[in-house]
Parts: C-alpha cells; structure tokens; sequence
C-alpha cells in the first residue's frame, strides 16, 4: 500500500505510552482546560463583539458557541478515550483516514497552537506593560514594540515564552501545579467580577436585547468561538494521565462546562452593567468597572486577565510540544522532537526549539493580525475529530469506547456544521495564509516524512 495511505494500527497507540510521566489527575486535566480556555476571548471579545455585532444578545452568542464546541469537545471525548496518544487530532486522523490526513491535520495542528501562543504572548506583554505604566514604571519602549512598529524587541513576550519553556521542561506535574495557582486567580478575579456586576445591574441596558437581530447573534457567534478554544489541548496530554480513559472524558466536559457558564453570566452582566456600545475597547471588563466606580476592582481584572493570559499560553504551548513529539516518534519529523530528558520526562530539544520559534514570533513580527489563523487551524481539526468519529463507528464498530457519545451521529455531525459555518466565514487572507501554510507543510512531508511503501 502507498505509504501516505498507510492507517495506524490501533494498539500500537498503547503501546507506545510510555517515555513521558503519566501523574495527571481529572482535576489537574480540569484546570488546565480552563487555564487553556479563559483568556482573550473573555476579557476582551466580549465587549467588542456585543459592541460590534449582537449586542446583550452576545448572551445568546455565548450559547451557541458553547454548543459548538461541546460538540467537537464530545467527539475529542470518544476518540482520546478510544484511540488516545499526546497526538490528539493527528492520532485520530492516522488511525481513521492514513497517513497523509494525519500529517495535514498535524500541521494545521502545529499552525494553531504556535499562533496561539505567539499572538496570546504579545496580548500578555500589552496588558503588563499597561499594568507596569500605571505603576509609574517604564519600560524602554523601543523594547515593547517589534522592528516593524519601530522598536527592536518586543522583550516581555520574549521573556514570558522563556518562562513557560523552562516551566515546561522542569516537568509536567510542576506545569500542572503552576496552572492551579494562576488559574485560582484567574476564577477568583471573575468571582469579584460577576459579584460587583451583579449588584449594578441596570436591566434599561438590555433595551434593545438584539439589536442587529439573529444575524448580529451569530456573527457575535463566530466571533467569540475563540473564547472556547484550548479544551482541545487537554487530549494531548492522553500519555500523561493518570486513568486517561475515564480522566480524559471528565477534563475536557468539565471545563468545557464550568467556563460556558461563566461566560454566559459574564456576557449577561457586562451588558447590563454597561450599555453595549461602549464596550468597544482594548480592555472592556475593566472599563466597564471603573464606569461604574470601581478602579479597584477594574485594576484586579486586569491581572486577572494577565493571569488568564499565562495559563492560555501555558497550556497551548504544552499541547505544541506533545503533537510534535507524537509526530516525531511516527518519523515524519526528525527524531529530536521525540526525544524525552531521562529525569524530568519531558521532550525537552522540543519545547527549547519551539521556544525560540515562539519568541521570535512574537518578539520581532506583527502577528497580532493575523490571529484568524488560530481560528482556521482549530476549526479544520474540529471538523476532522467529528468526522473520524462517525467514520470510525462504521468501520471499526466493535472498538473499546470507554466514553461513548450520544446520539451518534447527530452530535458529530452538528459539530461538523456548525465548526463548517464558522469556517467560510474566515477572511480571504486568512485562507490564502492557510493554503501556503498547507503547501510548506506538503513539500515537508513528501521530502522528509514519506517512506517507502511497506
Ligand atoms: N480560548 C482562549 C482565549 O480566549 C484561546 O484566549
């Protein structure tokens, strides 16, 4: 058979599970998904997409998205639990549709959690610089900015990258361990949040409720997915749960869950407690408090979302990380990827590597812009889980499910077009930055990854 067509054999998912450190419990896999998932798309698209687009109905967008992602969060639930592997969606695709759909959906799989980590790093140093100007602190600036605004370095993303590689390679259980603290804080700073909110609520704020209509809600929709990606990352952490088959399924429902309802109570009261049009700027939930009198309090969100910001980029580069290392260890990337450190247990030449790729992303190019590319690359890989789901019930119906979804295939296939819907409504550029994107990533496989038939 040709190679690229060549599917994985099931077990050998299993049997290879052993090189990294499996300590991670349900609650560690819990509060890395919400360290993963809480970040921009709260503190910031909340306001700009009830601004911009569907007003208090953002609630309403909130929910939709929510149902979205809970059905590709469903789908990953079956398939990390029967197939599993840090490879994530790249497992699953090898083991349903070969090799060649697995290495595409690797690589748009390495686009979005690079990306992720790379435009979340220059969001983080724009909210600490703020935080450090009202402290009376300056910075140089020309270290604040990359050389295309005209600056040398943007140096505090540099340095956050720095941190979290080292953090990542000291091991995975103080990966964990650092994540439950920022994300303590993190949920601490949302509960000072809805409780102040909830007592200033003026409900005339709501009036109109949808005031672009339906079409302002799912555009609102689209735009605040963003908000809910990162659940996806937890799967990659298969080979290092402790239990994965019944831990797995529980991460990433649970945090899933826990953050749809924080950010509908989020979207409801921000709307209420500021009139939706002047929700439009960088930092919204904190201009909302200080509006309504409370500096204080709009200063601890803003570390919040500092916080928030760190444990996304944390968690997302820990994902990079484990993708490439299950890419590597299959040998369509060079074997460095996979190579694991004989104490910490952690692949350690990989996170340096894609460190320093990290960095100088953020550090030196303008890539704030181009952040759609996160959206696209998640969004095709949510569509290929939902789709390996029902194509694996078919042709491997008597696979050991531990976690069986219901409603099969209604759940995948909503998943599938509601995760298609979102897709064509990405930008032109964002499209045609993809297909390059895929182009590379095929001249890489056909000369580097392809072996000879078997
Ligand atoms: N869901 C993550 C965030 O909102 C990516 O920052």
């Amino acid at each position: 058979m040709k190679s690229f067509f060549r599917k994985k054999v099931m077990t050998d998912l299993y049997n290879q599970s052993s090189s990294l450190n499996r300590v991670l419990t349900a609650f560690d896999l819990t509060l890395m998904g919400i360290g993963a998932i809480i970040g921009a798309g709260v503190f910031v698209l909340t306001g700009i997409a009830a601004a911009t687009k569907a007003g208090p109905g953002i609630t309403i967008s909130y929910i939709i998205a929510g149902l979205a992602a809970m059905f590709s969060a469903l789908s990953y639930a079956e398939l990390s639990t029967s197939i599993g592997g840090s490879g994530s969606a790249y497992n699953y695709a090898y083991v349903t549709f070969g090799e060649i759909a697995a290495w595409i959906i690797g690589w748009a799989l390495i686009l979005e959690y690079t990306m992720s980590v790379s435009t979340v790093a220059i969001g983080w140093s724009g909210y600490v610089n703020n935080a450090l100007l009202a402290a009376h602190i300056h910075f140089p600036i020309s270290l604040t900015k990359n050389p295309f605004e005209g600056g040398l370095i943007n140096l505090p993303a540099v340095l956050i990258i720095g941190f979290l590689g080292f953090l990542l390679c000291s091991g995975v259980k103080h990966s964990a361990t650092f994540n439950k603290i920022i994300v303590s804080i993190k949920l601490l700073v949302i509960a000072i949040f809805i409780f102040i909110a909830a007592m200033n609520v003026h409900p005339q704020n709501w009036k109109p409720f949808f005031p672009h209509g339906f079409t302002g809600v799912v555009q609102g929709a689209a735009l605040v997915f963003f908000a809910y990606i990162g659940f996806d990352a937890i799967s990659t952490a298969a080979e290092e749960t402790i239990e994965p088959q019944r831990n797995l399924p529980i991460g990433i429902i649970s945090s899933l869950f826990i953050c749809t309802i924080i950010y509908i109570i989020v979207a409801l009261l921000l709307t209420g407690i500021a009139y939706y049009p002047t929700l439009n700027v960088a930092s919204p939930v904190s201009a909302a408090l200080i509006n309504i009198g409370y500096p204080i309090a709009a200063g601890i969100v803003a570390m919040g979302a500092i916080a928030g910001l760190t444990t996304v980029m944390l968690v997302m580069y820990f994902g990079l990380t484990r993708i490439l290392f299950a890419i590597s260890r299959d040998g369509l990337l060079p074997p460095i990827f996979s190579h694991i450190h004989p104490t910490r247990l952690t692949p350690i030449p990989n996170i340096i590597l894609m460190g320093i790729v990290i960095a100088l992303l953020a550090g030196l190019v303008p890539i704030q812009d181009i952040a759609e590319l996160v959206n696209i690359g998640t969004l095709s890989a949510f569509i290929i889980v939902c789709a390996a789901t029902i194509t694996l019930r078919k042709t491997n119906p008597t696979l050991h499910r531990p976690f069986k979804l219901p409603w099969n295939p209604v759940i995948p296939i909503l998943g599938i077009i509601f995760c298609s819907y979102l897709i064509i409504h990405l930008s032109s550029t964002t499209w045609t930055l993809f297909f390059i994107w895929m182009i590379i990533g095929l001249i890489i496989y056909f000369m580097y990854g392809l072996k000879p038939p078997t």
